[in-house]
């Protein structure tokens, strides 16, 4: 190889870079590309996905429904794929965004295999240098982060591990090069969030003997799940515009309808009634289609609560079985609902076992299995379900360093600080999606809400002979206190061991790590801020 090809394999220099090639990263690429800047996309994994190539764990499969958990700005895409299930897996959706990346010709943009180490803001030049894991250097005048909202998992460090004679794996990081054999073993799944409330069901029907630990039990909702039939694709095909309107403007970026109705006007037989039908239809309809202030109202929350307790305990035959998996220590809605596929009708299979760690922990593997106080659990796999460092976890695998040397890992040292979940006082020219402090709620809504605003932003400083943007201190705190008055008219803070308030992780600062002021609402404030010339930023 000459020095010249060396060099220049080993230094680039683009407009942006984006970092990742899910969901946000690739559609953040397309649209840079449209609006003519050079962009190079950087992703640590083999393919295009994210959370979708990364999460194939048996059972993977999305809580969103299919026709609103895809990109809308594509006509042509809309007409060129069609979903074959109401919740498609991750093999569907894995393939969905491969057929973007292929139909948008975005592939050729992006180096796989390859992770950004370290991102530094050089002020004389202003512009940013990237460098990657293999050692190669790319310039870049805008960095894109779309890192991932839950793409940094978490593995409780339990002594013994290494003892263990089985083989174990985590659900964040599912093998991709052979299929994990659950038949005639003795399986351990830890953790019963949305990831092991997915896999245990299946996992229980391969297995010969399942062990599911539980730390917290969940309020998980049916999904009632269905194959789309030709004429429901055709019906959602023929009305997209309104369902994307619907969602757009929705607090949680779903094609739901809104209730009017609050569960304190409605007699007990009504509230009964109005919960069975949500239950029946299923899926997050239960929880938001159903009453108005079910997340806000003590009372109203508290009687959802026991409608939910009251099914798991008819369901369930083992009345022990049954008050185990009843949540009893926090409100309904204040941690993520999960959706289960016929997931409490798996505790009634006579190869399954629930046991409760809450007041006793696992306290270690051994080379045969789960400790737990003076028992053992035998197990030749174990699955760890155990979460994700969410929102900011991503952030700190890179070394990121803004104006003055700054690193972004002190600078969010007691929590992280954001304007709109996408930029960072310090930080010029940088950008986040699904970034921390941006909204709960569907997340391509969120993205495309997202991706736009920042190519408006970018377009804005390119034809204001803007050469670096970024927020005022003000303006991070005022979106601080924003997100703070919201959390606390709701009953979001109740959640144990939420990761919405980053209470999964021992030792990470506890605070409010989304906005939950609701997508359409998002959507305006994101607009309000160009509207207004961008007055919350400082420019050079
Ligand atoms: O993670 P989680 P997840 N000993 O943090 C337990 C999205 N998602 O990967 O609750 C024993 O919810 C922990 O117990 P506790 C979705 O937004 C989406 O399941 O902390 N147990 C909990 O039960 C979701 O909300 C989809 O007491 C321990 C579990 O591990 C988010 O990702 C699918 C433990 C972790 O649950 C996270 O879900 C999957 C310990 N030491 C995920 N430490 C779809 O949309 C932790 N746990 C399809």
């Amino acid at each position: 190889m000459s020095q010249e090809t060396a060099k220049s394999l080993s230094s680039t220099s683009v407009d942006a870079v984006v970092v990742g090639a899910g969901f946000g990263g690739l559609r953040m690429a397309y649209e840079l590309i449209q609006r003519g800047l050079t962009v190079k996309v950087i992703e640590a994994a083999a393919d295009v996905g994210g959370t979708w190539y990364w999460n194939s764990y048996p059972g993977a499969r999305t809580d969103s429904e299919s026709w609103t958990y895809a990109y809308s700005f594509s006509e042509e895409l809309q007409n060129t794929w069609d979903w074959t299930e109401k919740f498609p897996t991750q093999r569907e959706v894995y393939r969905y965004l491969g057929h973007v990346a292929d139909l948008f010709d975005v592939r050729r943009h992006i180096d796989f295999n390859t992770r950004i180490v370290a991102a530094r803001f050089d002020e004389a030049q202003v512009s940013w240098t990237l460098t990657t894991d293999t050692g190669r250097r790319i310039e870049c005048t805008y960095l894109v982060l779309a890192v991932g909202l839950l793409s940094q998992p978490f593995t409780p460090e339990f002594d013994g591990i290494e003892d263990f004679a089985g083989q174990w794996h985590v659900t964040g990081r599912w093998p991709r090069d052979h299929e994990v054999d659950f038949a005639g073993k003795r399986v351990a799944v830890i953790g019963t969030g949305a990831s092991g409330i997915q896999a245990i069901p299946l996992i229980a029907q391969a297995a010969e003997k399942l062990t599911v630990f539980q730390r917290t039990p969940n309020y998980v909702l049916p999904a009632r799940n269905h194959s789309l039939a030709d004429l429901e694709r055709q019906g959602i095909r023929a009305h997209y515009d309104d369902i994307w309107q619907t969602a757009r403007t929705h607090p949680l970026g779903y094609a739901f309808d809104r209730p009017r109705v609050s569960g304190n006007d409605v007699t007990d037989s009504e509230f009964d009634d109005i919960l069975e039908r949500g239950w029946e239809v299923g899926g997050f309809r239960f929880l938001y289609e159903t009453f108005n202030d079910t997340t806000i109202d003590e009372n109203v929350n508290a009687r959802v609560s026991e409608f939910v307790r009251h099914k798991i305990r008819t369901i369930v035959t083992d009345p022990d079985t049954a008050e185990l998996l009843c949540p009893t220590a926090y409100p309904i809605g204040s941690k993520r609902p999960p959706l289960g596929h016929f997931y409490y009708e798996t505790f009634n299979r006579p190869n399954v076992e629930l046991v409760d760690v809450s007041s006793e922990p696992i306290s270690a593997i051994t080379r045969d299995g789960v400790r737990v106080g003076s028992s053992e659990y035998p197990a030749d796999v174990i699955v760890f379900a155990t979460g994700f460092d969410a929102a900011t976890g991503a952030f700190d695998q890179i070394d990121i360093r803004g104006r003055g040397g700054r690193t972004l890992r002190e600078h969010w040292s007691d929590g992280p600080r954001t304007h709109l979940g996408i930029t960072i006082d310090g930080f010029p020219n940088m950008f986040m999606i699904s970034g921390p402090q941006s909204p709960f709620g569907n997340i391509p809504v969120v993205i495309e809400t997202t991706v736009g605003w920042i190519a408006d932003t970018v377009d804005y400083a390119r034809q204001s002979g803007i050469a670096a943007l970024e927020p005022t201190q003000a303006s991070v705190n005022d979106w601080w206190q924003v997100l703070q008055d919201y959390v606390n008219r709701s009953l979001m803070t109740r959640g144990r061991h939420s990761w919405f308030l980053g209470a999964n992780i021992p030792g990470k600062p506890q605070g409010v790590l989304f906005f939950f002021g609701g997508v359409g609402n998002y959507r305006k404030r994101c607009r309000a801020v160009a509207e207004n010339d961008y007055a919350e930023y400082l420019t050079q």
